[in-house]
């Protein structure tokens, strides 16, 4: 089957020596609108925002990360952190490569939402997409949505899309604190530039001087979103869409003589990579996320130890490693102590796009320039020599231990997901997860029928009741030769095992099984997650965002009853109100599941 993994063929790798520069051609503004990310104006974060009050001098009081469950212990703090987003078209080049962007509030990467744990975050989200109109709909990575599951995001699954021109409030409570981001749920849309980084500041037992902020790795395609999926969707279609280039904070070179014969797209090389500031001697913490379309990252810095202290919104045992492997959708909590070489050094920052994705230029470039070093100057250390691992997993689950330990509960029901691909009867080839290829429907949410007490849908929504259980168990077999990061909303799930071939039952340390809101199956293997379940109904997809417009979603509806009862708030139905008048005099182009 001709999966987009592991095919490089016609890879243009090309060499990076061209691109050991530290000096850009474009202004800020040119490549990433007005966002201030990746370069030295960025600031630098607090330890917590102030608030009022502030028991034992925190906003959350004495709770620890090490001695609270935070999933019952979150602080209510009443503070309420309000954003104004505004969504719109835009034309950037993020690598000197002009294209059509969807930016937030004119900026790529979008801006920073900064809350401490506990508090409120209101976002009120303009959709300005014009030229042509789209809908939107913002999913808010890894937070658990608390009695609040319609603020979820996803489009035909908790809310109708934001329609052109209109407004959608989200609200909800930051009840789990670290690193995260947010992104568009609606078709592709995330991979055209519609994201933003997440930081929660909550406790941490570990020490560090300076925390450097969000470090977003994505990588870059120089197509419009929409183009990528209508081309892949074709009869015949090509599924191994390959990326163009790999970006750090929305920034990198490009080599211009790589684009193809024929493409007469303004492009100029060397428009800027992003640069950060160490102390020397001092230790930072560095907050990565993969909001990247589809490969897998690999990050480094030369000649400097990376202590993971938190994955996703977890807390771990902190453990040394010279590069964090993350699939699209993870995050990592990493401190680096600038102790490599005197004040005047600088070193090269990497993230690598591993083999199991096709990428043209794979290899991302940031410049870490010590306080005394000059900022133009063009590092010139050598790369850790750590080849990439020939499976496209995780790091081995005995390596990460949650720093809050949480026995795993008795699983009241045990379900089998299966991954793969088939070609329909229009030679289209789509993904089928659990038996079926989803297709969303943007004017009937699932949380609103439910909510009506009607829990019949046509089977293309891929709907899994749970009905009364609570400690569910997956049992997800892939059978196709590629990986997948896979995601719940909602939930931080147990991570029992993940491996080739099929599971023998064998549970990686059940006293406190790893926890995480994403996590990669490995191709011809398994992954086996558990969680304990909150009401409402939660996207269960892979994060490769071709793969799930190619219909690699399920919709989890746990605890149906409770569902029913919830008081979702009026402005819900009302933007279904609002979108199914502008969805009946407009036409929606849903070319793919829609989410
Ligand atoms: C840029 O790419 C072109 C075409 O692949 C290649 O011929 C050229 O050597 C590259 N430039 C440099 C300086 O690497
Ligand atoms: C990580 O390495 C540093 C020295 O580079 C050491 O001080 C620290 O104890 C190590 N931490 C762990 C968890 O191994
Ligand atoms: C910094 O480096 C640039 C490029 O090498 C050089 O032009 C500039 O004079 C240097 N600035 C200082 C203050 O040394
Ligand atoms: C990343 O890629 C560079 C360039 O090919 C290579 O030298 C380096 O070893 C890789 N780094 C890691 C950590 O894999
Ligand atoms: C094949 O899948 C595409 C994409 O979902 C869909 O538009 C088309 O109607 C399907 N063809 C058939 C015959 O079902
Ligand atoms: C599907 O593709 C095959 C092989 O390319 C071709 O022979 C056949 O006519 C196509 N069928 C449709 C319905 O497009
Ligand atoms: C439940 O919703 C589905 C999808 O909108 C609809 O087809 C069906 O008629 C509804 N059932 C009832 C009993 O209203
Ligand atoms: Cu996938």
């Amino acid at each position: 089957m001709g999966l987009p993994h592991g095919l490089l063929g016609g890879v243009v790798d090309t060499a990076l020596s061209v691109f050991y520069t530290a000096t850009s051609t474009l202004t800020q503004s040119k490549t990433n609108g007005l966002s201030l990310l990746g370069t030295l104006l960025a600031p630098t974060l607090p330890r917590f925002l102030t608030n009022n009050p502030m028991p034992d001098g925190y906003p959350w009081g004495s709770l620890t990360d090490w001695g609270d469950n935070q999933y019952t212990e979150y602080p209510r703090t009443g503070v309420v952190r309000h954003y104004e987003f505004t969504v719109s078209r835009g034309v950037i080049a993020p690598d000197g490569y002009v294209r059509d962007v969807l930016l937030v509030n004119g900026a790529f990467p979008g801006p920073l939402i900064e809350a401490n744990w506990g508090d409120t975050v209101v976002v009120d989200v303009h959709n300005d997409i014009t030229g042509p109109e789209e809908g939107t709909g913002i999913h808010w990575h890894g937070f658990l949505q608390h009695e609040t599951p319609w603020e979820d995001g996803a489009p035909g699954i908790s809310q109708c899309p934001i329609p052109p021109r209109r407004s959608y409030r989200y609200e909800f409570i930051a009840s789990l604190y670290g690193t995260s981001w947010y992104h568009s749920h609606y078709s592709a849309q995330f991979s055209g530039g519609l994201l933003g980084p997440i930081v929660v500041h909550g406790p941490t037992s570990e020490n560090y001087d300076v925390d450097l902020g969000p470090i977003l790795l994505t990588d870059w395609y120089h197509k419009e979103y929409f183009d990528i999926v209508e081309e892949m969707l074709s009869p015949n279609g090509n599924l191994a869409v390959a990326s163009d280039n790999n970006l750090i904070n929305g920034k990198m070179h490009f080599n211009c003589s790589a684009v193809a014969p024929g493409d007469t797209t303004p492009c100029v090389n060397n428009a800027g990579i992003s640069k950060f500031r160490f102390q020397t001697g001092k230790t930072h913490r560095l907050r990565l996320a993969n909001a990247g379309a589809n490969g897998v990252q690999r990050f480094s810095i030369d000649e400097h130890t990376l202590t993971v202290i938190a994955e996703d919104f977890v807390p771990v045992k902190p453990y040394n490693t010279s590069v964090v492997t993350l699939g699209v959708g993870q995050r990592a909590d990493v401190l680096v102590t600038a102790n490599a070489g005197g004040p005047s050094s600088a070193f090269w920052m990497r993230s690598n796009l591993t083999g199991c994705s096709v990428a043209r230029q794979p290899h991302a470039l940031a410049a870490v320039y010590y306080d005394q070093a000059n900022t133009s100057t063009t590092p010139s250390s050598t790369a850790w020599d750590i080849p990439d691992p020939s499976t496209c997993a995780n790091e081995d689950l005995d390596i990460t231990e949650p720093l809050f330990p949480i026995p795993l509960p008795e699983a009241t029901l045990t379900q089998t997901m299966d991954i793969e691909t088939f070609t329909n009867a229009s030679n289209i080839t789509l993904w089928k997860f659990n038996g079926v290829s989803m297709r969303t429907d943007y004017n009937h949410p699932v949380i609103l029928l439910a909510n009506d007490g009607n829990f019949s849908y046509p089977a293309q929504w891929n709907v899994v009741n749970y009905q009364s259980h609570k400690a569910i168990r997956i049992i997800v077999n892939n059978r196709g030769i590629g990986s997948h990061p896979m995601h719940l909303h909602g939930h931080n799930f147990y991570v029992l095992h993940e491996g080739p071939g099929a599971w023998d039952g064998t549970i990686v340390r059940p006293s406190n099984p790893l926890r995480r809101d994403v996590y990669l199956v490995r191709g011809n293997g398994h992954l086996v997650i558990q969680f304990d379940g909150q009401p409402g109904v939660w996207a269960f997809h892979c994060h490769v965002a071709w793969h799930a417009s190619g219909g690699f979603v399920a919709s989890l509806i746990v605890e149906p009853e409770k569902v029913e009862r919830m008081h979702i708030p009026r402005d819900v139905e009302k933007n279904c109100r609002a979108w199914g008048m502008w969805s009946r005099y407009n036409v929606v182009d849903q070319i793919d599941s829609g989410t």
